[in-house]
């Protein structure tokens, strides 16, 4: 899943795509290198950034995904809202990626049981702005246990909505809400037998040039590794999710997780 984020203020590639024009161009080259989904957002969901207004969501990513749609592109809007997603799936989008999974904008979920699209519910405890403070899992298992139970109260609520099983594609939102520790425990969680994997749905992992690499790349001066210093540590975690038997990675260089997952190919 190739990233297109059509916002003047992601962590990664803020401003790059934010217009337009910038943004298919953007991700017909995604697909010319081999992605299989394209992932198409308007709001930033960088640690402390504030929400846009429905409009400028709409007025963002509708166009694009039309665009895009019209090629051919297998299209997912990353949105939290009902009233992007019901826009997004008429302009051709056929998933919805819900950050949230389906917490901040409930009337989601019937949006897309009544489009019959796959639905991605990434595990998610607040919005951006006060995710920092929402660390803690003390409860039985860790932060590994206390996903995999708020992911459980996901399902509960979706197939409630009427969003058929088969359609449902977990997430266990690295970086959001989570120290940087957590994320490795949950990327272990996705193991053949381990407790993620054990909750028998296909899952999504996000990685892509998050913090979490930087810190663990950091220089002995204890800084991060800087975005643009993280692509090969992404790569490797993708061949090891892929092997792991993940249903996607959503990474911002298609060219080269297709070359990673090439040379696993032929091995
Ligand atoms: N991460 C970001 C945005 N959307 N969607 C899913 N399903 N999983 C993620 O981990 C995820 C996401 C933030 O990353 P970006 O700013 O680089 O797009």
């Amino acid at each position: 899943m190739g990233v297109v984020n059509v916002t003047p203020d992601s962590f990664s590639d803020g401003g790059r795509y934010a217009d337009t024009d910038a943004a298919v161009a953007h991700g017909r080259s995604l697909l010319s290198e081999g992605a299989d989904v394209l992932d198409i957002g308007g709001e930033s969901t960088r640690p402390g950034a504030t929400r846009p207004l429905v409009r400028e969501e709409l007025d963002r990513v509708v166009p694009v995904i039309a665009a895009l749609s019209a090629d051919g592109a297998v299209v997912s809007v990353d949105t939290m809202r009902a009233e992007v997603a019901a826009e997004a799936l008429s302009a051709g989008a056929s998933i919805v990626n819900d950050v949230s999974g389906g917490l901040a904008d409930p009337e989601i979920l019937a949006v897309t049981a009544a489009a019959g699209a796959t639905y991605i519910a990434m595990h998610w405890r607040a919005h951006a702005d006060r995710m920092a403070e929402m660390t803690t899992y003390d409860g039985p298992g860790g932060v590994v246990g206390g996903v995999r139970r708020e992911l459980a109260a996901r399902i509960e609520d979706l197939l409630a909505a009427g969003i058929a099983e088969h359609r449902i594609v977990l997430d266990p939102g690295l970086g959001f809400a989570k120290r940087p520790e957590h994320n490795w425990e949950l990327v272990r969680a996705l193991s053949p037998g381990g407790d993620l994997s054990a909750m028998g749905f296909p899952f999504l992992v996000g990685a892509s040039r998050k913090s979490f690499l930087g810190l663990l790349l950091a220089g002995q001066d204890g800084a991060p590794r800087e975005v643009g210093g993280r692509e090969v540590a992404g790569h490797a975690l993708t061949l090891l999710l892929a092997q792991r038997g993940v249903w996607g990675v959503r990474v911002h260089d298609v060219r080269g997780t297709r070359d990673v997952l090439s040379v696993w190919e032929q091995t």
